[in-house]
């Protein structure tokens, strides 16, 4: 399977190319399409065009089977899409076998079934002084927003394409997708499954190539796209959206964050450090909702970071960063810790493993302590394996602190206390908290952040609330 546009049920290549790297080993896997302006502009006008067909006239009934064949068929092929996300991100292949694929299936089953379940409201009005009945029924319907565009990042590729792509064509849409450049080959084999589950020509379209001054800018600023669904970098979504307002196209925006854990000193400190392994090192830390910062009560603080960086030290089976620049983006802030006087306790370089992976964009988990909060490192979302931690005295300065950010995504709260649970929870600025546990996921529930980490939110009918459009019927009875 090579990396191909799909328009209007089509796969092609264009004559501009750019090579995709394995970042296990920094060789040439493959060559990826760069898409014109032309390709997204036909992808756009296809897209409109399945509205205007067969795919404007589905019932939901239609789409939902439509999004089970889709799940159906990325079942059926689930060891090429593993395969894929590996040899396009280098993460180990059991994080894509028990997280990336199922979740993709996951999405379009879960949408299947919220939107066949999902009711709608009718209020009975009574208006006093009328002829006739004196009453009315409103009713609300939603129709679908039209062409949606959805530009997706290379973290987490399939997970997060298909975490749109699934509630916008439950909802009607037709979609105009752009994965990242880094990562085109799951996009590219769920183009050839939602071809084959029969989905009518146009309704799905994918487009490959850069953002900035690329296929994402033309798509996202295009006047023929009606919404814009968007997962990436908070710098990216402000760009973006810049280019929205010109229409005032209507955005749901998924962004970065600077994630903090607080921890307790009523923890379960084994769970809790246990919980910030995970935290703070899936995936390398490439996950917009791993932890950059743990705070931790005093009296259990050097136990906690003793643990903390031993674990982090033992760490073996961990994929790399995603290209050479990103990792060279982490270990410029690695560099950027020392010289804000961090204490390095494990980690702060690049690994050695005597073996082609010697050639790959790998760093080493890393953990940090004895920077002030207005240091850099602490601010900025740096988005590999890696946490600083520090102290705090009582419940007020840790709420404090976790929300002294310019960030807002996710944030997660170890205690054995539920009164404290309860009580801190709703105080952290973020639009996820989790207690005791990290990442546990709910699809009904909404999903995004605050502050620079998004617009709106998604998940369930957050999502298929984006995703269209409410329509008041009054009929006077
Ligand atoms: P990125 O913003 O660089 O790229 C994301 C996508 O946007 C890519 O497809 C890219 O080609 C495209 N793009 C880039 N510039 C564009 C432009 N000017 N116009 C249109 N499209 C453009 O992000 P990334 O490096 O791929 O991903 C990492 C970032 O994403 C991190 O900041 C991370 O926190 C964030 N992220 C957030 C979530 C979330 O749910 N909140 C999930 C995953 C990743
Ligand atoms: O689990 C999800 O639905 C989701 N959107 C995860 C985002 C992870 C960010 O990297």
């Amino acid at each position: 399977m090579k990396p191909a546009h799909y328009v209007n049920g089509v796969f092609s290549t264009t004559e501009a190319t750019f090579p995709l790297l394995s970042p296990v080993d920094g060789s040439q896997v493959g060559v990826v399409p760069e898409a014109s302006r032309d390709v997204v502009d036909a992808a756009v006008r296809a897209a409109r065009a399945a509205l205007d067909g067969p795919w404007g006239r589905t019932s939901v009934e239609e789409r939902c089977a439509f999004l089970r064949r889709i799940a159906d068929g990325i079942e059926a092929r689930f060891d090429e899409f593993v395969a894929a996300e590996v040899a396009d991100t280098g993460k180990p292949r059991d994080l894509a076998a028990t997280v990336d694929i199922p979740r993709a299936i996951g999405n379009f089953r879960a949408y299947a079934d919220l939107s066949y379940g999902r009711p709608e409201r009718a209020y009975p009005t009574t208006v006093p002084g009328w002829s006739g009945s004196g009453q009315a029924l409103n009713y609300t319907v939603r129709r679908p927003l039209g062409v949606v565009a959805i530009i997706s990042p290379w973290n987490l590729p399939l997970l997060l394409l298909t975490w749109k792509v699934a509630p916008a064509l439950a909802a009607g849409n037709a979609v105009v997708a752009k994965p990242s450049e880094e990562t085109p080959s799951t996009a590219t084999l769920l183009a050839e499954v939602i071809g084959e589950a029969g989905l009518p020509d146009g309704a799905f379209n994918l487009v490959h190539g850069h953002g900035a001054g690329a296929a994402g800018e033309y798509l996202t600023s295009h006047p023929g796209v009606d919404a814009i669904a968007f997962t990436g970098a908070s710098a990216t979504g402000a760009a973006i959206m810049r280019n929205a307002a010109e229409h005032v196209t209507p955005v749901s925006f998924e962004l970065g964050g600077k994630n903090p854990a607080l921890v307790f000193a009523d923890a379960d400190l084994a769970e809790a450090v246990e919980g910030t392994v995970r935290s703070s090192f899936t995936h390398s830390g490439q996950i917009c909702l791993c932890t950059e910062r743990v705070y931790v009560q005093r009296p259990v603080f050097d136990e906690f970071v003793r643990a903390l960086a031993e674990r982090a030290r033992a760490l073996t089976d961990y994929g790399p960063m995603i290209s050479a620049e990103h990792r060279d983006k982490v270990l410029s802030y690695y560099r950027l810790a020392v010289e804000e006087g961090a204490t390095v306790l494990a980690g702060g370089g690049v690994p050695t493993f005597g073996d082609a992976r010697d050639g790959g964009f790998y760093v080493e988990p890393t953990v940090l302590t004895g920077l002030p909060q207005s240091a850099r490192t602490v601010r900025e979302e740096i988005f590999g394996p890696v946490c600083h931690v520090a102290p705090f005295d009582d419940e007020d300065e840790a709420i404090g602190l976790a929300n002294d950010s310019p960030y807002g995504l996710a944030a997660t709260v170890w205690t054995t206390d539920l009164s404290r649970a309860h009580r801190v929870a709703p105080r952290v600025e973020a639009g996820i908290v989790w207690v005791n546990c990290w990442n546990l996921r709910d699809l009904r529930t909404p999903f995004g952040g605050v502050k620079a980490s998004g617009i709106g939110r998604e998940g369930g009918e957050y999502s298929l609330d984006f995703f269209s459009e409410p329509v008041n019927v009054c009929v006077k009875i």
